[in-house]
């Protein structure tokens, strides 16, 4: 077991029965001219957590964790999004709508992909999913009990959207929860300390956060103890 220092109070973890979970890093949220920025967001703010995401992914594929990137993601008929998602808001650009970096939100269209500095290597899981949360409409649940996993360690964007909206659906179906506080981010800096706070309140409601540091010294601590 994996201990470290997080909030409410520590998280502990067997790497074996634990999956680093990715949430919806895609160019669509991250760059200009995407789903983010049709709904009026400054796209900006997002791209800053890359290089923290990127440090744990590295060492979490060095340990050979399981990892989980998902893409808000709709089939090129959009027979999988309900009309009042895509009409939600009234954007400037609706889902399925063709826009800079080709047709917003749907699968295979360039703004769909993970953003390259966190792409996908074989054996991870791409989880492709029609709503904010992780698990509806998606395999996830089914692939991860196959693995044995009993433990997610979250990061990705946006934190009060689809990570909140994930992170709840993993905790009610069991899993212990870990919400990496500098590797999400939201359009709104308020939101997403508040999306923080909520989740680990009552002693860890919904889960534990701790930072990608924190994390990455335990990782190391643990290494080296083997040696
Ligand atoms: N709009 C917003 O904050 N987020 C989303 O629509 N999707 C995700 O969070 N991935």
């Amino acid at each position: 077991m994996i201990e470290l220092p997080a909030n409410p109070f520590p998280y502990a973890f067997d790497p074996a029965h634990t999956a680093l979970v990715i949430i919806d890093m895609q160019r669509d949220f991250i760059e200009p001219g995407g789903f983010g920025e049709s709904l009026g967001n400054d796209v900006a703010l997002l791209a800053a957590i890359v290089p923290a995401c990127r440090a744990v992914l590295e060492a979490w594929r060095k340990i050979g964790g399981l990892v989980v990137h998902t893409r808000e993601s709709h089939k090129p008929d959009l027979s999988d999004c309900p009309p009042a998602k895509r009409n939600r808001g009234n954007p400037s650009l609706r889902i399925g709508d063709a826009g800079p970096m080709g047709r917003v939100l749907v699968a295979g269209e360039p703004g769909n992909e993970i953003i390259p500095e966190l792409g996908p290597r074989p054996g991870e899981f791409v989880i492709d999913k029609p709503g904010k949360g992780a698990f509806y409409a998606t395999p996830l649940h089914d692939l991860l009990k196959q693995d044995g996993i009993t433990h997610l360690l979250f990061m990705g964007v946006t934190t009060e959207v689809c990570v909140q909206t994930s992170m709840r659906e993993a905790n009610d179906r069991g899993y212990d929860c870990l919400l990496l506080e500098d590797c999400t981010e939201s359009y709104f800096p308020q939101f997403k300390a508040s999306a923080v706070e909520m989740m680990r309140a009552q002693g860890a409601i919904v889960g534990w956060t701790a930072t990608s540091t924190q994390l990455l010294a335990a990782l190391a601590a643990a290494t080296a103890a083997q040696r």
